[in-house]
């Protein structure tokens, strides 16, 4: 492992190497029983992470728990669990689903963790390792193996992957230290449904030989001071490799990652320095066996997709009912209003995107006129207007730290104005990021928003950056920034403007 000496070791290097994070599983017991404010301070600002659970400095006391969520699917059980973890809390509990189509819990008090971690095992829920350095949710295809068109079922892949890098939600220290997080997509879908180009490691459908299999991509990822796509790696893996593929480059990544500067320590910097064809060899090394070069084309030709609606499965009779949630916010009653829809009308199974909507799947034909005048769907619609189905917001100020501006509020309120003043011919994807960090993926959007402080009349005020030109799906291309610091108060204004010129917006009357 390429670490710096301790004196010139950062403070997460250090933090890393004078104990592991996961060691806090078994003091979990002694926090609840001495309290938070009693707690080591890095134990509860940095190592508690480990297990998902952060300490929110803008919220003191009420911590804030991030879950896994392989390929965004979860049960009623599990839903139902959720939502009784945070109903305790009242006002001070509520959830969010991610950028990365998992659920975030806030309101945690750290006495009641041994009990919400004992009640998420029951069914088979895990937050290990789903934050600081370690590998976060994986993404697939929120429709895998409901529909037609899919190429690959991509669901057990990822769950195996998971429990091997986390150990089936016990945590593994063999990945417990990388240099920085990682982020890992596998695509079975024709329609880039995971943003594979935004991933450290993504997995893509190609056929080579006429054999189904995933070229691969390597070093996408966004941060304060970079952002790149990810750049292909000349290789192909048949499924089966998939799996013990990507352990290898974890493990190159952890033993030679760069850890010096937290800035320059995701994958990419190392990819930079070795150039990619030594980084391809030396996968090759760790993996121990011959890779085989690219399929000279990927099966990416699809625009991507936002499956708010209804659609007909491969199932024949069978259907998935995409809801949009709004900025993807959620109380206890909704996570027990989504169970009982999950159970009444499909399979009891719901499922989240990276778009931070909930999708239900296996409704049957004959309960689809029902579902569709339950009153909830009058707040999870299945039709919302073409601006406010497609907005996503980070979490922003409200729980934060680094956050410029609030986002989900602003994000419903602004687009909710603009979208009375103009009739928008297509679906426009606005997304909303609190600060330069970019966990609301504004670089992918039509039009992002990047929060940013001005001055303005003697006074500082919440702004945004405006980036456009992000293209998703087939041919994906991030956005740049195409306007600075336009105040939160003129928003509305611009976004009109933008609208009328670039995308058809004609006023309403
Ligand atoms: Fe993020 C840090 C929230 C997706 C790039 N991100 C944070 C922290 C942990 C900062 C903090 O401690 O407060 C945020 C927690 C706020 C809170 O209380 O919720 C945070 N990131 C999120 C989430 C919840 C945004 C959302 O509303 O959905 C997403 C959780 C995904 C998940 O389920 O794991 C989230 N973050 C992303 C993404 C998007 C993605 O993965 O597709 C990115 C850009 C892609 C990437 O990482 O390459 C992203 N987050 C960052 C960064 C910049 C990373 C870097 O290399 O510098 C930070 C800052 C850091 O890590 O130092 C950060
Ligand atoms: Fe926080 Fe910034 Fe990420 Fe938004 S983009 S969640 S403000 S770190």
């Amino acid at each position: 492992m390429t670490t710096a000496t301790p004196a010139t070791q950062n403070k997460f290097e250090k933090l890393k190497s004078e104990k592991d994070g996961l060691a806090l599983k078994a003091e979990l017991e002694d926090f609840a029983r001495i309290g938070w404010e009693a707690m080591d301070e890095t134990d509860r600002e940095h190592r508690l992470k480990w297990l998902g659970v952060f300490f929110r400095p803008v919220t003191p006391g009420k911590f804030m728990m991030r879950l896994r969520a392989p390929s965004g699917i979860t049960t009623s059980d599990q839903l139902r669990v959720l939502g009784d973890i945070i109903q305790r809390y009242g006002d001070d509990g509520s959830a969010d689903i991610t950028t990365r189509q998992s659920i975030q819990l806030r309101g945690i008090r750290i006495e009641d963790l041994p009990e919400i971690f004992r009640k998420m095992a029951a069914v088979g829920l895990t937050s290990m390792q789903s934050a600081m350095d370690n590998v976060r949710n994986i993404t697939g295809s929120p429709v895998a193996g409901l529909e037609a068109g899919e190429l690959y079922d991509t669901r057990e892949l990822i769950q195996e992957l998971q429990d091997r890098i986390i150990n089936k939600g016990d945590g593994n220290p063999e990945f417990s230290n990388l240099p920085r997080k990682f982020n890992i997509a596998i695509a079975g879908c024709r329609d880039n449904s995971v943003h594979a180009e935004i991933n450290d490691l993504a997995f893509v459908p190609a056929f080579k030989d006429d054999v189904f299999g995933f070229n691969v991509l390597v070093g996408g990822f966004f941060s304060g001071k970079r952002c790149d796509a990810a750049i292909p790696m000349n290789v192909w893996v048949a499924p089966e490799e998939v799996v013990e593929f990507s352990l290898s480059i974890l493990r190159l990544f952890r033993d030679n990652g760069l850890r010096a500067n937290r800035m320059k320590a995701r994958l990419m910097f190392l990819i930079d320095e070795w150039g990619i064809e030594k980084f391809r060899a030396e996968t090759e090394r760790v993996y121990g066996k011959t890779l085989v070069a690219a399929a000279p084309k990927d099966e990416i030709e699809w625009e991507k997709r936002d499956h708010i609606g209804v659609y007909p499965q491969k199932q024949t009779g069978l259907n998935y009912v995409g809801l949009h949630i709004p900025v993807g916010h959620l109380k206890a009653a909704d996570f027990f209003e989504l169970a009982r829809l999950a159970e009444v009308y499909g399979s009891g199974e719901v499922r989240f995107t990276v778009e931070q909507n909930a999708i239900i799947p296996n409704v049957a034909d004959a309960k689809l006129p029902i579902l569709l005048s339950e009153p909830t769907l009058q707040k999870f619609q299945v039709d919302p207007g073409n601006l406010t189905r497609t907005v996503v917001s980070c979490t922003g100020a409200r729980f934060c730290n680094f956050a410029l501006i609030e986002t989900k509020q602003h994000a419903v309120s602004v687009i909710g104005a603009v979208e009375a003043k103009v009739n928008v011919p297509q679906p426009v994807r606005i997304h909303w990021t609190g600060c330069p960090n970019s966990c609301g993926q504004p670089q992918v959007a039509d039009i992002g928003l990047m929060g940013a402080k001005i001055r303005k009349d003697g006074q500082t005020v919440e702004a945004v950056d405006i980036f456009m030109g992000g293209t998703v799906g087939k041919d994906a291309k991030l956005g740049e920034k195409v306007m600075k610091g336009v105040p939160l108060s003129e928003l509305d204004g611009v976004l009109v403007d933008l609208l009328v010129e670039k995308f058809g917006a004609t006023a309403t009357t």
